[in-house]
Protein backbone atom coordinates (compact mmCIF):
# COMPACT_ATOMS: atom_id res chain seq x y z
CA UNK A 1 0.00 0.00 0.00
CA UNK A 2 1.61 3.42 -0.98
CA UNK A 3 2.59 5.35 2.12
CA UNK A 4 -0.31 7.46 3.51
CA UNK A 5 0.06 11.26 4.21
CA UNK A 6 -0.40 12.78 7.47
CA UNK A 7 -3.00 15.42 8.19
CA UNK A 8 -2.95 17.91 11.42
CA UNK A 9 -4.93 16.41 13.76
CA UNK A 10 -7.53 19.68 14.35
CA UNK A 11 -9.50 22.02 12.48
CA UNK A 12 -9.66 25.32 12.78
CA UNK A 13 -12.16 27.38 15.04
CA UNK A 14 -10.89 30.80 14.88
CA UNK A 15 -8.55 32.60 12.84
CA UNK A 16 -6.31 35.58 12.70
CA UNK A 17 -5.97 38.04 9.66
CA UNK A 18 -2.03 38.73 8.17
CA UNK A 19 -1.80 40.37 5.36
CA UNK A 20 1.39 41.44 2.85
CA UNK A 21 3.27 44.49 2.85
CA UNK A 22 4.67 46.71 0.19
CA UNK A 23 8.37 46.09 -0.71
CA UNK A 24 8.50 49.83 0.02
CA UNK A 25 7.67 49.32 3.53
CA UNK A 26 8.95 46.47 4.21
CA UNK A 27 12.12 48.12 3.00
CA UNK A 28 11.58 51.04 5.40
CA UNK A 29 10.50 48.20 7.78
CA UNK A 30 13.97 46.69 8.05
CA UNK A 31 15.64 50.15 7.96
CA UNK A 32 14.20 51.31 10.82
CA UNK A 33 14.68 47.49 12.55
CA UNK A 34 18.79 48.58 12.29
CA UNK A 35 18.34 44.83 10.07
CA UNK A 36 17.61 43.14 12.68
CA UNK A 37 14.52 41.16 12.64
CA UNK A 38 13.33 40.73 16.50
CA UNK A 39 12.95 44.60 16.44
CA UNK A 40 10.33 44.65 13.45
CA UNK A 41 7.29 45.03 14.72
CA UNK A 42 5.12 42.11 13.99
CA UNK A 43 1.85 43.94 12.35
CA UNK A 44 5.14 44.69 9.76
CA UNK A 45 5.67 40.60 9.26
CA UNK A 46 3.38 38.43 6.53
CA UNK A 47 4.72 34.97 7.77
CA UNK A 48 5.95 34.87 11.14
CA UNK A 49 8.73 32.47 11.37
CA UNK A 50 11.41 34.28 14.32
CA UNK A 51 10.52 31.39 16.75
CA UNK A 52 8.54 28.22 17.85
CA UNK A 53 8.58 30.44 21.29
CA UNK A 54 5.16 30.87 22.91
CA UNK A 55 3.69 31.74 19.36
CA UNK A 56 1.49 28.30 18.91
CA UNK A 57 -2.05 28.08 18.51
CA UNK A 58 -3.49 26.73 21.95
CA UNK A 59 -6.66 24.30 21.70
CA UNK A 60 -9.91 25.00 22.95
CA UNK A 61 -9.44 22.59 25.66
CA UNK A 62 -6.46 24.68 26.79
CA UNK A 63 -8.23 28.36 26.81
CA UNK A 64 -10.98 26.74 28.53
CA UNK A 65 -8.67 25.81 31.10
CA UNK A 66 -8.10 29.52 31.14
CA UNK A 67 -11.10 30.00 32.87
CA UNK A 68 -10.52 27.82 35.29
CA UNK A 69 -7.38 29.55 36.91
CA UNK A 70 -7.45 29.44 40.36
CA UNK A 71 -5.82 32.99 40.58
CA UNK A 72 -5.05 32.39 44.81
CA UNK A 73 -1.67 33.84 45.87
CA UNK A 74 -0.54 30.59 47.68
CA UNK A 75 -2.06 26.82 46.77
CA UNK A 76 -3.40 27.31 43.84
CA UNK A 77 -5.04 24.31 42.33
CA UNK A 78 -3.72 25.15 38.96
CA UNK A 79 -0.60 24.31 40.65
CA UNK A 80 -0.84 20.89 42.36
CA UNK A 81 -2.61 20.10 38.33
CA UNK A 82 0.59 21.09 37.07
CA UNK A 83 2.97 19.20 39.48
CA UNK A 84 0.66 16.39 38.99
CA UNK A 85 0.86 16.42 35.23
CA UNK A 86 4.45 17.10 35.56
CA UNK A 87 5.08 13.97 37.29
CA UNK A 88 2.81 11.98 35.48
CA UNK A 89 4.54 12.46 31.82
CA UNK A 90 7.51 13.92 32.68
CA UNK A 91 8.45 11.52 35.90
CA UNK A 92 10.09 14.17 38.06
CA UNK A 93 8.53 14.63 41.40
CA UNK A 94 8.80 18.56 42.34
CA UNK A 95 7.59 20.92 39.93
CA UNK A 96 9.14 24.42 40.72
CA UNK A 97 7.09 27.07 37.91
CA UNK A 98 9.00 30.04 36.58
CA UNK A 99 7.70 32.80 34.15
CA UNK A 100 9.66 30.85 31.49
CA UNK A 101 12.70 28.70 30.62
CA UNK A 102 15.61 31.02 31.54
CA UNK A 103 14.01 31.95 34.60
CA UNK A 104 14.48 28.25 35.62
CA UNK A 105 18.11 28.46 34.63
CA UNK A 106 18.87 31.23 36.54
CA UNK A 107 17.77 29.53 39.98
CA UNK A 108 19.57 26.19 38.63
CA UNK A 109 22.82 28.03 37.77
CA UNK A 110 22.37 29.76 40.88
CA UNK A 111 22.09 26.72 43.09
CA UNK A 112 24.45 24.46 41.26
CA UNK A 113 27.45 26.54 40.16
CA UNK A 114 30.29 27.66 41.56
CA UNK A 115 32.78 30.30 40.49
CA UNK A 116 35.61 28.23 38.46
CA UNK A 117 33.18 25.46 37.94
CA UNK A 118 32.78 23.58 34.40
CA UNK A 119 28.92 22.77 32.93
CA UNK A 120 29.03 20.24 29.88
CA UNK A 121 26.54 20.49 27.31
CA UNK A 122 25.45 18.74 23.90
CA UNK A 123 26.08 22.54 22.27
CA UNK A 124 25.51 25.88 23.81
CA UNK A 125 21.95 27.85 24.06
CA UNK A 126 22.23 31.52 24.55
CA UNK A 127 20.36 31.78 27.38
CA UNK A 128 21.74 28.55 29.33
CA UNK A 129 25.48 29.57 28.37
CA UNK A 130 24.61 33.26 29.82
CA UNK A 131 23.35 32.15 32.92
CA UNK A 132 26.01 29.60 33.60
CA UNK A 133 28.58 32.31 32.79
CA UNK A 134 26.47 34.57 35.42
CA UNK A 135 26.92 32.33 38.22
CA UNK A 136 30.53 31.93 37.51
CA UNK A 137 31.03 28.88 35.16
CA UNK A 138 32.30 27.80 31.97
CA UNK A 139 30.38 26.29 29.65
CA UNK A 140 32.16 23.12 27.43
CA UNK A 141 30.69 21.91 24.26
CA UNK A 142 30.77 17.92 24.12
CA UNK A 143 28.25 17.34 21.53
CA UNK A 144 29.76 15.08 18.84
CA UNK A 145 31.25 16.43 16.23
CA UNK A 146 28.67 15.79 13.51
CA UNK A 147 26.38 18.40 15.51
CA UNK A 148 28.60 21.07 14.14
CA UNK A 149 28.49 20.09 10.31
CA UNK A 150 25.28 20.65 8.41
CA UNK A 151 26.01 18.08 5.70
CA UNK A 152 26.29 15.43 8.29
CA UNK A 153 23.32 12.83 7.89
CA UNK A 154 24.10 11.75 11.27
CA UNK A 155 20.82 10.93 12.94
CA UNK A 156 21.15 11.42 16.45
CA UNK A 157 23.52 14.72 16.32
CA UNK A 158 22.72 15.56 20.10
CA UNK A 159 24.61 13.14 21.13
CA UNK A 160 27.49 13.60 23.50
CA UNK A 161 31.17 12.79 22.45
CA UNK A 162 32.34 10.78 25.68
CA UNK A 163 36.10 11.13 24.52
CA UNK A 164 35.57 15.32 25.14
CA UNK A 165 33.35 14.53 28.46
CA UNK A 166 36.58 12.22 29.56
CA UNK A 167 39.31 14.96 28.43
CA UNK A 168 37.47 17.20 30.44
CA UNK A 169 37.04 15.12 33.99
CA UNK A 170 40.87 14.85 33.51
CA UNK A 171 41.76 18.31 32.84
CA UNK A 172 39.67 19.82 35.50
CA UNK A 173 39.01 16.98 37.83
CA UNK A 174 34.78 15.98 38.40
CA UNK A 175 34.65 17.75 41.29
CA UNK A 176 34.62 21.33 39.17
CA UNK A 177 31.51 19.35 37.17
CA UNK A 178 28.45 20.53 39.12
CA UNK A 179 26.65 19.13 36.67
CA UNK A 180 25.65 18.71 32.92
CA UNK A 181 22.98 19.76 30.98
CA UNK A 182 22.01 17.79 27.76
CA UNK A 183 19.30 19.35 25.89
CA UNK A 184 16.83 17.04 23.83
CA UNK A 185 16.27 18.45 20.23
CA UNK A 186 19.64 20.61 20.46
CA UNK A 187 18.24 23.95 19.21
CA UNK A 188 21.55 25.18 18.09
CA UNK A 189 22.18 22.18 16.01
CA UNK A 190 19.10 22.27 13.98
CA UNK A 191 16.78 20.61 16.17
CA UNK A 192 18.65 17.39 16.20
CA UNK A 193 17.90 14.86 18.78
CA UNK A 194 19.90 12.87 21.38
CA UNK A 195 19.19 8.74 21.36
CA UNK A 196 18.17 6.72 24.39
CA UNK A 197 21.25 4.47 23.80
CA UNK A 198 23.60 7.53 24.10
CA UNK A 199 21.29 8.95 27.19
CA UNK A 200 21.85 6.09 28.70
CA UNK A 201 25.14 5.83 28.70
CA UNK A 202 25.47 9.03 29.82
CA UNK A 203 23.81 8.37 33.07
CA UNK A 204 25.72 5.47 33.59
CA UNK A 205 28.84 8.18 33.36
CA UNK A 206 26.84 10.72 35.11
CA UNK A 207 26.43 7.90 38.29
CA UNK A 208 30.25 6.83 37.80
CA UNK A 209 31.53 9.95 38.26
CA UNK A 210 29.31 11.39 40.69
CA UNK A 211 27.67 14.53 38.78
CA UNK A 212 24.62 15.71 38.25
CA UNK A 213 22.35 15.14 35.05
CA UNK A 214 20.50 17.93 34.00
CA UNK A 215 17.90 18.33 31.09
CA UNK A 216 16.58 21.42 29.01
CA UNK A 217 13.11 19.53 27.91
CA UNK A 218 12.16 22.07 25.70
CA UNK A 219 12.03 19.96 23.16
CA UNK A 220 12.06 16.77 24.46
CA UNK A 221 8.44 15.25 22.93
CA UNK A 222 9.84 16.02 19.01
CA UNK A 223 13.18 14.66 20.47
CA UNK A 224 11.23 11.26 21.38
CA UNK A 225 9.32 11.25 18.20
CA UNK A 226 12.82 10.95 16.36
CA UNK A 227 13.69 8.35 18.57
CA UNK A 228 10.61 6.55 17.69
CA UNK A 229 11.47 6.82 13.65
CA UNK A 230 15.01 6.48 14.13
CA UNK A 231 16.66 4.06 17.13
CA UNK A 232 16.12 0.47 16.99
CA UNK A 233 13.31 -0.91 19.60
CA UNK A 234 11.23 1.81 19.93
CA UNK A 235 8.91 1.92 16.59
CA UNK A 236 6.36 0.26 18.88
CA UNK A 237 6.54 2.73 21.93
CA UNK A 238 4.42 5.86 21.81
CA UNK A 239 6.00 9.02 22.16
CA UNK A 240 4.28 9.57 25.88
CA UNK A 241 6.28 6.63 26.92
CA UNK A 242 9.57 7.41 25.26
CA UNK A 243 9.43 10.98 26.51
CA UNK A 244 8.78 9.37 29.82
CA UNK A 245 11.43 7.23 29.64
CA UNK A 246 14.13 10.26 28.48
CA UNK A 247 12.98 12.01 31.81
CA UNK A 248 13.62 9.21 33.55
CA UNK A 249 17.15 9.11 32.89
CA UNK A 250 17.90 12.26 34.30
CA UNK A 251 18.25 14.22 37.65
CA UNK A 252 16.68 17.58 37.00
CA UNK A 253 14.78 19.53 34.48
CA UNK A 254 14.47 23.37 33.08
CA UNK A 255 11.68 23.63 31.16
CA UNK A 256 9.98 26.55 28.57
CA UNK A 257 6.48 25.52 28.33
CA UNK A 258 6.29 27.86 25.16
CA UNK A 259 7.52 25.40 22.97
CA UNK A 260 6.56 22.11 23.62
CA UNK A 261 3.32 22.53 25.36
CA UNK A 262 1.92 25.19 23.60
CA UNK A 263 1.27 27.86 25.72
CA UNK A 264 2.13 31.40 25.59
CA UNK A 265 3.87 32.04 28.28
CA UNK A 266 5.67 29.86 31.73
CA UNK A 267 7.91 27.64 32.41
CA UNK A 268 9.40 25.63 35.41
CA UNK A 269 11.92 23.72 37.05
CA UNK A 270 11.79 19.91 37.69
CA UNK A 271 13.76 17.68 40.07
CA UNK A 272 13.36 14.34 42.27
CA UNK A 273 15.67 15.17 45.32
CA UNK A 274 13.65 17.05 47.98
CA UNK A 275 16.75 18.45 49.47
CA UNK A 276 16.94 20.55 45.97
CA UNK A 277 13.62 21.34 45.38
CA UNK A 278 13.46 22.85 49.11
CA UNK A 279 16.51 24.84 47.78
CA UNK A 280 14.99 25.74 44.53
CA UNK A 281 11.81 26.86 46.44
CA UNK A 282 13.74 29.52 48.65
CA UNK A 283 14.85 31.32 45.35
CA UNK A 284 12.49 31.08 43.76
CA UNK A 285 10.53 33.67 45.82
CA UNK A 286 13.44 35.95 45.03
CA UNK A 287 13.37 36.42 41.53
CA UNK A 288 10.25 35.27 40.29
CA UNK A 289 7.05 34.14 42.83
CA UNK A 290 5.93 32.06 45.71
CA UNK A 291 6.55 28.42 44.69
CA UNK A 292 3.34 27.56 43.88
CA UNK A 293 2.82 29.92 41.04
CA UNK A 294 6.65 31.33 40.08
CA UNK A 295 6.12 33.77 37.65
CA UNK A 296 2.77 32.15 36.49
CA UNK A 297 -1.31 33.62 36.83
CA UNK A 298 -3.04 30.43 38.02
CA UNK A 299 -4.37 29.81 34.26
CA UNK A 300 -1.56 29.83 32.62
CA UNK A 301 -0.45 27.09 35.10
CA UNK A 302 -3.77 25.08 33.93
CA UNK A 303 -3.26 25.92 29.90
CA UNK A 304 -0.01 24.84 30.80
CA UNK A 305 -1.09 20.93 32.26
CA UNK A 306 -3.50 20.80 29.43
CA UNK A 307 -0.82 21.48 27.15
CA UNK A 308 1.83 18.93 28.32
CA UNK A 309 -1.13 16.24 27.65
CA UNK A 310 -1.29 17.33 24.28
CA UNK A 311 2.33 17.41 23.18
CA UNK A 312 3.13 14.04 23.64
CA UNK A 313 0.52 12.92 21.42
CA UNK A 314 1.52 10.82 18.49
CA UNK A 315 -0.46 12.20 16.05
CA UNK A 316 0.13 15.80 17.17
CA UNK A 317 3.59 15.22 16.66
CA UNK A 318 3.91 13.17 13.55
CA UNK A 319 2.04 16.47 12.33
CA UNK A 320 4.13 19.02 13.96
CA UNK A 321 7.25 17.44 12.65
CA UNK A 322 5.65 16.43 9.65
CA UNK A 323 5.20 20.01 8.51
CA UNK A 324 8.76 21.15 9.40
CA UNK A 325 9.83 18.11 6.97
CA UNK A 326 7.62 19.53 4.31
CA UNK A 327 9.53 22.82 4.12
CA UNK A 328 12.38 21.19 4.30
CA UNK A 329 11.68 18.88 1.30
CA UNK A 330 10.63 21.43 -0.73
CA UNK A 331 14.00 23.35 -0.15
CA UNK A 332 16.04 20.59 -0.33
CA UNK A 333 14.73 19.58 -3.60
CA UNK A 334 14.90 23.09 -5.12
CA UNK A 335 19.03 23.11 -4.07
CA UNK A 336 18.25 25.27 -0.89
CA UNK A 337 21.17 24.13 1.32
CA UNK A 338 20.12 23.29 4.89
CA UNK A 339 20.78 21.74 7.98
CA UNK A 340 20.70 18.16 7.44
CA UNK A 341 18.49 15.93 8.84
CA UNK A 342 15.79 18.23 8.83
CA UNK A 343 15.11 19.14 12.37
CA UNK A 344 12.13 19.05 14.59
CA UNK A 345 11.21 22.47 15.04
CA UNK A 346 12.91 24.43 12.12
CA UNK A 347 14.28 24.56 8.67
CA UNK A 348 17.70 25.89 9.20
CA UNK A 349 19.31 27.58 5.95
CA UNK A 350 23.36 27.17 5.25
CA UNK A 351 23.91 30.94 4.87
CA UNK A 352 27.70 30.08 4.57
CA UNK A 353 27.39 27.73 1.16
CA UNK A 354 24.29 30.69 0.18
CA UNK A 355 26.50 33.97 0.58
CA UNK A 356 29.67 32.76 0.09
CA UNK A 357 31.08 36.10 -0.77
CA UNK A 358 30.27 37.46 2.52
CA UNK A 359 33.17 36.76 5.69
CA UNK A 360 31.76 35.34 8.63
CA UNK A 361 32.82 39.15 10.08
CA UNK A 362 30.34 40.67 7.91
CA UNK A 363 27.51 38.26 9.61
CA UNK A 364 26.29 36.44 6.67
CA UNK A 365 23.27 34.51 8.39
CA UNK A 366 21.90 38.23 9.75
CA UNK A 367 22.78 39.48 6.17
CA UNK A 368 20.47 36.67 4.60
CA UNK A 369 17.20 36.63 6.90
CA UNK A 370 16.95 40.90 6.83
CA UNK A 371 17.28 39.79 2.59
CA UNK A 372 14.39 37.33 3.09
CA UNK A 373 12.36 39.81 5.34
CA UNK A 374 12.54 42.57 2.61
CA UNK A 375 11.67 39.78 -0.87
CA UNK A 376 8.45 38.44 1.23
CA UNK A 377 8.11 39.45 4.73
CA UNK A 378 9.06 36.07 5.98
CA UNK A 379 10.54 36.51 9.29
CA UNK A 380 13.36 34.72 10.14
CA UNK A 381 16.63 34.17 13.30
CA UNK A 382 19.66 34.76 12.63
CA UNK A 383 21.44 31.45 14.45
CA UNK A 384 25.19 31.97 13.86
CA UNK A 385 28.13 34.68 14.62
CA UNK A 386 25.61 37.24 16.39
CA UNK A 387 23.98 34.62 18.17
CA UNK A 388 27.27 33.07 19.25
CA UNK A 389 28.24 36.31 21.12
CA UNK A 390 31.62 37.05 22.14
CA UNK A 391 34.16 34.83 25.01
CA UNK A 392 33.53 35.73 28.27
CA UNK A 393 37.51 35.55 29.01
CA UNK A 394 39.07 37.22 25.75
CA UNK A 395 36.33 39.38 24.25
CA UNK A 396 36.58 38.01 20.69
CA UNK A 397 33.80 36.81 18.76
CA UNK A 398 33.07 33.19 18.28
CA UNK A 399 32.87 31.64 15.30
CA UNK A 400 30.63 29.29 14.99
CA UNK A 401 31.29 26.72 12.03
CA UNK A 402 27.32 26.70 11.93
CA UNK A 403 25.80 30.47 10.21
CA UNK A 404 22.24 29.47 10.09
CA UNK A 405 18.63 31.17 9.34
CA UNK A 406 16.13 29.23 11.40
CA UNK A 407 12.96 29.49 9.83
CA UNK A 408 11.14 28.23 13.00
CA UNK A 409 7.60 26.64 12.62
CA UNK A 410 4.91 27.66 15.00
CA UNK A 411 2.64 24.73 16.42
CA UNK A 412 -0.88 24.48 14.68
CA UNK A 413 -0.51 28.06 13.38
CA UNK A 414 0.62 27.91 9.72
CA UNK A 415 -0.42 25.57 6.87
CA UNK A 416 1.00 23.66 3.67
CA UNK A 417 0.22 27.16 1.54
CA UNK A 418 2.43 29.40 4.51
CA UNK A 419 5.22 26.57 3.62
CA UNK A 420 5.16 27.12 -0.15
CA UNK A 421 5.09 30.36 -0.31
CA UNK A 422 8.13 30.52 2.24
CA UNK A 423 9.59 28.08 0.26
CA UNK A 424 9.44 30.05 -2.72
CA UNK A 425 10.65 33.31 -1.10
CA UNK A 426 13.86 31.35 -0.26
CA UNK A 427 14.35 30.19 -3.31
CA UNK A 428 13.88 34.04 -4.86
CA UNK A 429 16.11 35.01 -2.26
CA UNK A 430 18.80 32.17 -3.20
CA UNK A 431 18.40 33.45 -7.20
CA UNK A 432 20.09 36.54 -6.47
CA UNK A 433 22.49 35.90 -3.27
CA UNK A 434 25.15 37.82 -5.13
CA UNK A 435 24.06 40.87 -4.72
CA UNK A 436 23.05 40.47 -0.70
CA UNK A 437 25.60 42.52 1.19
CA UNK A 438 27.18 42.01 4.53
CA UNK A 439 26.37 43.88 7.40
CA UNK A 440 28.30 46.13 10.60
CA UNK A 441 27.72 46.56 14.01
CA UNK A 442 25.84 50.17 14.67
CA UNK A 443 24.92 48.90 18.36
CA UNK A 444 25.94 46.27 20.07
CA UNK A 445 24.68 45.24 23.05
CA UNK A 446 26.73 43.62 25.70
CA UNK A 447 24.75 40.27 26.32
CA UNK A 448 22.92 38.24 24.03
CA UNK A 449 23.43 40.89 21.37
CA UNK A 450 21.74 39.05 18.89
CA UNK A 451 18.06 40.17 20.22
CA UNK A 452 18.96 44.25 20.35
CA UNK A 453 21.47 44.88 18.19
CA UNK A 454 21.35 47.21 15.62
CA UNK A 455 23.57 47.09 12.21
CA UNK A 456 23.71 48.80 8.68
CA UNK A 457 24.79 47.84 5.15
CA UNK A 458 28.59 47.59 4.32
CA UNK A 459 28.80 48.48 0.89
O1 LIG B 1 12.71 31.63 26.11
P1 LIG B 1 12.68 30.93 27.44
O2 LIG B 1 13.29 31.75 28.52
O3 LIG B 1 11.32 30.44 27.80
O4 LIG B 1 13.56 29.59 27.29
C1 LIG B 1 14.92 29.63 27.09
C2 LIG B 1 15.34 28.43 26.29
C3 LIG B 1 16.03 27.43 26.91
N1 LIG B 1 16.44 26.33 26.22
C4 LIG B 1 16.20 26.18 24.90
C5 LIG B 1 16.69 24.97 24.22
C6 LIG B 1 15.51 27.15 24.21
O5 LIG B 1 15.26 26.99 22.93
C7 LIG B 1 15.06 28.34 24.90
C8 LIG B 1 14.43 29.40 24.23
N2 LIG B 1 14.38 29.44 22.91
C9 LIG B 1 13.92 30.42 22.12
C10 LIG B 1 13.34 31.67 22.64
C11 LIG B 1 14.00 30.21 20.69
O6 LIG B 1 13.53 31.05 19.92
O7 LIG B 1 14.53 29.17 20.29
Amino acid sequence: MARRSWAEPYKIKMVELIKMSSPEDRLQAIREAGYNTFLLKSEDVYIDLLTDSGVGAMSDRQWSGLMMGDEAYAGSRNFYHLRDTVEQYYSYKYTVPTHQGRGAENIISQLLISDGDYVPGNMYFTTTRLHQELAGGTFVDVVIDEAHDPSSEHPFKGNVDFDKLDALVEKVGAEKIPYICIATCVNMAGGQPISMANLKQLRTWCDKHGIMLVHDMTRVAENAYFIQQREEGYQDASVQQIVYELCSLTDAATMSSKKDAMVNIGGFLAMNDPKFYERACELVVVYEGLHTYGGMAGRDMEALAIGITESVDDQHIRARVGQVEYLGEKLKSAGVPIVNPIGGHAVFLNARKILPHIPQERFPAQALSAALYLESGVRSMERGVVSAGRNKDTGENYMPKLELVRLTIPRRVYTQAHMDVTAESVIDVMERADQIKGLRFTYEPEVLRFFQARFELVT
